[in-house]
């Protein structure tokens, strides 16, 4: 095996929503000494932490990240390390700080150490209500109301100026809504969408903080995961968006899933108090062409609502059977 076939991986916000599962996936697929997980605030979960190497690292302390990829050897990077949209609008300059600086570090540090590739999450926060709602096209126009969108637009520029000026080959994805059954994500305004199956099933009852009739786009944790690794794995000269990939799994208002849980839970009772997180949802797309990530690299979902809802209900179930949730 030659150099550039061993790949030694940083993920940055491994103990996160998305962090925790794809940490899991990659030490799978290229073996566990090879991936390094690095957390910030949130200790590891046991599971996490016994699986291979794991380093507490604050991606806008420079010197921190570089001394883990000198130490490791590390050549692609997965950056998944940030402030969600929610928290975000109560605490908009640390979105700005967590965001952008830890972004700016990573690129950095890719382009001096000729690292071979990164990996950044970008969203469907980038839109705003001015780009069309349905079928959300690649190239809208990206006006966010969100402090996080506007990191997240900010944040695809730079990622696709490092590709033009530096020849760095960073992949993104927008990526909606993420259901997932491990851990929990935390100050997103598509929270709801996952909080529901755990109140569902631990008290059947659920008050949902947007609005009965609020749709969003959605996506299972194995598609999300399923569209990091084969965008990553995609042969270069098929790559032609260099901004950011919308993706989709779904679409569905928050009604639907209600009505979607109450097949496996008929007792289910879900009322709707929204609050300030109404009008973030409200200014994003209701569903995203995702043809382009379609055509260039082949991307297929295979979940839907009723395969992601059974799936999530029967893991959940066992989990709280067994006194784990
Ligand atoms: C959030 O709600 O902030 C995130 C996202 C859609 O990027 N889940």
């Amino acid at each position: 095996m030659s150099r550039k076939d061993v790949r030694k991986i940083l993920v940055t916000g491994a103990t996160g929503q998305i962090g925790s599962e794809l940490t899991m996936e990659l030490r799978k697929r290229y073996g566990s000494h090879n991936i390094v997980a690095a957390g910030h605030r949130r200790k590891p979960s046991e599971k996490l932490f016994r699986s291979g190497p794991f380093e507490y690292i604050d991606a806008t302390d420079r010197e921190s990240v570089e001394k883990t990829i000198r130490h490791y050897d590390i050549d692609t990077i997965y950056h998944l390390a940030a402030v969600l949209s929610a928290t975000g609008e109560e605490k908009p300059q640390t979105a700005w700080n967590v965001n952008m600086n830890g972004l700016y570090n990573i690129l950095e540090i890719a382009r001096e150490h000729e690292l071979m590739k990164v990996f950044w999450p970008s969203s469907i926060a980038v839109f705003g209500p001015e780009a069309p709602r349905n079928n959300t096209p690649q190239d809208a126009v990206l006006i966010p109301r969100t402090m996080y969108g506007v990191t997240k637009v900010a944040g695809e520029l730079l990622c696709n100026y490092y590709f033009l000026r530096f020849g760095l080959d960073v992949r993104s994805v927008r990526y909606p809504g993420i259901i997932s059954s491990e851990t929990l994500p935390g100050g997103g305004t598509t929270d709801y969408a996952v909080e529901i199956f755990y109140e569902a099933i631990k008290k059947k009852r659920y008050t949902c903080f947007v609005r009965e009739e609020t749709m969003l786009p959605m996506m299972y944790m194995p598609d999300c995961i399923k569209a990091a690794i084969e965008l990553m794995e995609a042969d270069s000269s098929r790559i032609t968006c260099h901004m950011s990939y919308n993706v989709t799994g779904m679409s569905f208002s928050a009604g639907e899933l209600a009505t979607e849980i109450r097949k496996y839970i008929p007792g289910f009772k879900c009322e709707y108090e929204s609050d300030f997180r109404q009008k973030i949802a409200d200014s994003w797309p209701m569903s995203l062409d995702d043809s382009a990530a379609r055509m260039d690299w082949d991307w297929k979902p295979r979940y839907d609502l009723a395969s992601l809802t059974k799936d999530m209900i029967e893991k959940l179930t066992k989990r709280f059977t067994e006194g784990n949730l």
